[in-house]
């Protein structure tokens, strides 16, 4: 097939000094690739077209004038390869429904999927662009209106079912490092009709029925849970990331899964997205990163390209601290801005994501080489190192014990107890000298 986006050259590094759109300022892919692991998210770089609830699709993109659905799904995946090539990027990630469109039946769309999953290899063969997750769009489709695995159908559980076998197989067959479980509509609208109870448990067979089949057939890619609070459902059952946790903790699925956290998602639970980093760090859980952001302003998965500086920082010093994603990587489950409708655009996009992402990756290490944050933070609890924070820790305390040490103690003032000063606007000067 012939070039698709001809006004996009191959990107190249030209540092902090160019001024070109279509340039790198900070990822040198030579030297970042590895780390980042930078992924293009095929439902938003290949298909969404800007569509919104007030007007129709405006972006130009070359298989717009393509009738025939499968054509056009061929070049969307000759136009993921390109792009993901020119712009340096090694991974992209898809949804099942995204890559080949649905057929009259079940064995029709596993055949349209075959045929397109055909191409994917053939063309990863001459590429060095390879797939980080597949998944599967169990919540479009209005079979899934009420949800897939928390249908309150068995029938649409059980076609959920079958059509999470097939992106598992075609997950592995491309060489998939990872499969992404994202809720869907697995939540509720109200609970007056709900039996919240049933549906958490079916979802959780549903997950060990995936875990099962992936054993079956031997894929070994590292399962994850991206949670989301809210929608398209009202309540998602994935919450956030301490929510997937106890989920996944109380149906024994803790051993299998990991979570895909996105920034966006992160902010509409109300939590920035380090929190959510932190505590699937802390638990042993933190997968991969939908790398986005949000509109402050909006309280709506706007889902648009990452460039703030100071949370694309604070994501990469939670990585770099949990010594990196292993398989997971940085997808950019990002979209152009309705306006932003041309082409180039959508390269820009990307280039400012990865530029973003590597300048706070190098602010994230001078931090952790310099210990900016852990000098302050180790002087903070220093008091559990020794003396009664030592033996509290050791669990040789008790209240008896603490009440004795405490009754005629010196307590009338905080520096009684050797408390120190939050020092917080002092740390955030030390985050901004780094940026
Ligand atoms: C939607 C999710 C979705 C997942 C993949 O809000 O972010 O795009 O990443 O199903
Ligand atoms: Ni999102
Ligand atoms: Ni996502």
């Amino acid at each position: 097939m012939s070039e698709l986006f001809p006004s996009i050259p191959k990107i190249k590094f030209e540092g902090p000094k160019s001024d070109s759109p279509l340039a790198f300022k900070y990822y040198e892919p030579a030297k970042d690739k590895d780390s980042l692991r930078f992924a293009m998210a095929f439902w938003h770089s290949m298909c969404a077209g800007g569509r919104d609830p007030f007007g129709d699709p405006t972006a130009e993109r070359p298989w717009n004038s393509v009738a025939d659905p499968m054509e056009a799904a061929k070049m969307r995946m000759h136009g993921v390869f390109e792009l993901t090539e020119k712009l340096s990027m090694p991974y992209f990630c898809f949804h099942d429904r995204d890559i080949a469109p649905e057929g009259a039946s079940l064995r029709e769309t596993n055949k349209n999927l075959d045929v397109i999953v055909a191409l994917a290899k053939d063309l990863m063969k001459g590429s060095p662009t390879k797939l980080l997750w597949g998944t599967a769009n169990c919540f479009g489709n209005p079979r899934y209106m009420h949800g897939a695995a928390t249908s309150p159908e068995p029938k649409v559980f059980a076609y959920a079912a079958a059509q999470v076998k097939k992106a598992l197989e075609v997950t592995k067959e491309l060489g998939g490092q990872n499969y992404v479980f994202w809720g869907g509509r697995e939540g509720y609208e109200t609970l007056l009709n709900t039996d919240m109870k049933m549906e958490q448990e079916n979802m959780a067979k549903f997950l060990h029925l995936a875990v099962d089949y992936a054993k079956e057939i031997g894929f070994t890619g590292q399962f994850l849970i991206e949670p989301k609070p809210k929608e398209p459902t009202k309540h998602q059952y994935d919450f956030d990331a301490a929510t997937c946790y106890g989920f996944l903790k109380e149906y024994d699925l803790l051993p299998y899964f990991k979570l895909n956290l996105e920034t966006n998602h992160a902010t509409l639970a109300q939590h920035t997205m380090q929190h959510d980093m932190r505590f699937a760090r802390d638990h042993g859980i933190l997968g991969s990163v939908d790398a986005n952001q949000g509109d402050e302003m909006l309280g709506w998965d706007t889902d648009q390209f990452p460039t703030n500086l100071y949370v694309t920082t604070l994501i990469m010093y939670e990585v770099q601290k949990n010594g990196g994603l292993h398989s997971g990587g940085l997808n950019f489950d990002a979209k152009v801005r309705r306006g932003s409708y041309k082409v180039e655009d959508l390269a820009i996009a990307h280039i400012v994501g990865m530029d973003s992402f590597a300048r706070g990756a190098q602010a994230a290490s001078r931090m952790i080489a310099d210990k900016a944050l852990d000098k302050l933070l180790d002087e903070r609890y220093a008091g559990w190192k020794s003396g009664v924070g030592a033996s509290i820790r050791a669990g040789k305390e008790s209240f008896k014990s603490l009440e004795a040490a405490m009754l005629d103690a010196k307590t009338a003032n905080p520096s009684d107890f050797g408390l120190g000063s939050g020092k917080q606007e002092y740390l955030e000067s030390i985050v901004n000298r780094y940026l």
